[in-house]
């Protein structure tokens, strides 16, 4: 072995290697990568093809002096290892264990952290910009895919950035092809052109041995003119930045060659890096829908994920796909708009059977919401999947574009609640004081899978405006040979799912199930109160409630700032009625980090223990 990944302290040691002990040097981290997370789980195709990127990226410049800023920041394992982190990686995403996303926190080389995609140019342009404040020449290198570039901000970034002289980012397009799955957009396609056409450098740096030496000074302007004869420009040379590529991403002559161009140069680059995702593991190669994006443990040998499918149990992702397969058989004026999430939101099955009725978008939040209103507004019924993390950034669409408009789009509100481990940046617990406030917006989250499909069929059926219906990661039973019922609700209102006399614990969603069941197993004398609607709040039984003058525990696994239990104590005090009673348990002022979910509410006091002691201590 050239070198113990474990004892890599930071990155200076590459500075002595050979381009042929890069190579070994990337064959170590990929066994290592490989067996690691094969115990662990976690983003491994990503992170397998950017090895030799990332060992050239810090091997031509100067981390962290030169800021290396991942897009989204997933595929930063190897950065890791070449950090010092090698040792932390048994307990990689795991509760208080190393995050599988840059942290600043864990190390001074992780300098921007990520976690939603496409900010990486975005935060360079203000580091770039700083200099003039701060006085420094190192270099900004944003890395980002082919498929973060499709959101919306990585474009405005560039748009911003291209031809501003005296700035020089070096971005790099770690271009693999894919994005989570298949890459989409006319992006894939300009990017595929590029690709085909490889002679474009080659080219290009012919023309300028054979340029006269004073046309050689004055490089900027004149060679791109000359390009422009020569070779057809690329995007990127149109937005104003020196395009170097398509370079070989796992070959260290070449890399290596280029990122120093890069690093001389006094324009702005764009350096087109092509690499395989999965590279090195037979199964994660040969993956075409993303499955090996983010994995749990899986058996090296057989490619097998180890955690077994159990008969009937599903994810909630699965239930409501399952809803909408049956819903689209039914409907042909209906279609799902997705912004890059087909494979987490579980919608393969869903687009093997209505290829037509289904779009995905790309990284492109804020685009799905606002196509889904001109869905609405055109009559077509629209199903708008979308983590309950990554609607943050289509806030102003939902509230302006479908809202204000009373449009009836069905926003699936996937991952609501803790997530587990990815941690900080992809919890779901900002959407329901998000959502809220907005007029005209219904807010619903099931208990079961049948109260999903009820209220899927109020959406759909009964109500005229925008519903959003919350659902959480983690799994439930359904027996689907049962069927998906017809039946609905006549209007927005709760239910009282376990009578008693000397508290109420009023709440939503799977946890009430698991209170219930405790509850009656303690022989507790608890009234249990399923606020299935989160809004409109049920003013009958917020009043019965309030009459029984008993203390009333109020519950949710999402952010107390404005959330339901605020909606329900600003009900009460507007009211006039009694808020003495009630307690308060929530997701307090904070960001949560990364582990199971079990042990993360248990550290919240969160979990059926801790809420089964508050309620025996409010008795
Ligand atoms: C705003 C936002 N939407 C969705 C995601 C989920 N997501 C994580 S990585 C990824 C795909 C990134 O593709 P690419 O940039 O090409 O990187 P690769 O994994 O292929 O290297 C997506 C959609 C996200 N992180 N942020």
């Amino acid at each position: 072995m050239m070198v113990n990944l474990s004892d890599i302290k930071d990155p200076s040691f590459l500075n002595d290697l050979s381009n042929k002990e890069l190579e070994e040097l990337s064959k170590e981290i990929r066994t290592f990568l490989i067996e690691s997370l094969s115990k662990t789980g976690g983003h491994l195709s990503s992170n397998l093809g950017v090895v030799e990127l990332t060992i050239a990226l810090h091997k031509v410049f100067d981390s962290p002096k030169d800021k290396l800023i991942f897009d989204v920041g997933h595929q930063a394992y190897t950065h890791k290892i070449l950090t010092g982190r090698a040792t932390e990686f048994d307990k990689l995403r795991m509760h208080n264990g190393l995050s599988g996303f840059l942290k600043r926190s864990e190390s001074i080389h992780d300098v921007y952290e990520a976690g939603h995609s496409s900010t990486s140019i975005a935060a360079a342009s203000g580091m770039e910009f700083s200099k003039k404040f701060i006085g420094n020449s190192n270099k900004v290198i944003p890395i980002i895919g082919d498929g973060a570039l499709t959101g919306g901000m990585a474009f405005e970034a560039l748009n911003f950035l291209g031809g501003q002289g005296d700035h020089q980012p070096i971005i790099i397009l770690n271009d693999n092809e894919m994005s989570i799955s298949e890459n989409i957009g006319f992006l894939a396609s300009i990017l595929n052109n590029i690709r085909s056409k490889n002679t474009y450098r080659k080219i290009k740096t012919k023309t300028k041995k054979f340029l006269p030496k004073f046309l050689r000074k004055f490089s900027t302007k004149v060679e791109r003119g000359v390009k422009g004869f020569l070779t057809t420009n690329t995007i990127f040379d149109d937005l104003g930045f020196s395009y170097y590529g398509p370079i070989n991403g796992h070959d260290f002559k070449e890399l290596i060659k280029y990122l120093n161009i890069a690093k001389k140069s006094n324009r702005a680059c764009v350096i087109h890096v092509l690499t395989e995702k999965g590279k090195g593991y037979k199964p994660s190669e040969q993956d075409i829908n993303g499955s090996w994006h983010g994995v749990g443990p899986f058996d090296i040998e057989t490619g097998k994920q180890i955690a077994k499918k159990e008969e009937n149990i599903y994810s909630w992702s699965e239930i409501i796909s399952e809803y909408m397969i049956n819903y689209a058989k039914n409907n042909e004026k209906f279609t799902i708009v997705i912004p890059a999430m087909i494979g987490g939101s579980s919608l393969f099955k869903y687009k093997e059977q209505f290829p037509k009725q289904i779009i995905d978008v790309g990284i492109a939040e804020q685009l799905a919401v606002t196509m889904s209103s001109g869905f609405a507004i055109s009559g077509v019924d629209v199903f708008t999947p979308i983590y309950s993390t990554f609607l943050q950034r289509a806030y102003d669409q939902v509230n302006h574009d479908v809202a204000r408009q009373n449009l009836k789009v069905v926003f699936g509100i996937d991952r609501a609640g803790i997530v587990g481990a990815d941690g900080e940046t992809h919890q779901g617990l900002f959407d329901i004081p998000l959502l809220r406030h907005i007029p005209n917006m219904t807010i619903a989250h099931p208990r079961n899978p049948e109260e999903a499909f009820k209220l899927l069929n109020y959406a759909f059926k009964v109500n005229k405006g925008p519903f959003a219906i919350r659902y959480e990661r983690g799994n439930e039973f359904y027996d689907f040979n049962e069927g998906i019922t017809n039946e609905t609700f006549d209007k927005p209102s709760w239910e009282i799912i376990n009578k008693g006399k000397k508290a109420v614990f009023l709440s939503f969603g799977s946890m009430l199930e698991q209170v219930k069941e405790e509850v009656n197993k303690q022989e507790l004398d608890v009234c249990i109160v399923d606020a299935k609607f989160i809004k409109p709040l049920d003013k009958d039984i917020i009043k019965y409630i309030s009459n029984l003058d008993v203390p009333i525990v109020i519950y949710e696994e999402s952010s107390l700032l404005g959330g339901f239990g605020s909606a329900v104590l600003e009900h009460l005090v507007i009211n006039k009625l009694d808020t003495s009673k009630i307690t308060l348990m929530g997701i307090k002022d904070e960001y949560i980090e990364q582990g199971a979910k079990h042990l993360v509410l248990k550290e919240l006091n969160l979990d059926l223990d801790s809420i089964i002691k508050k309620i025996k201590e409010v008795i």
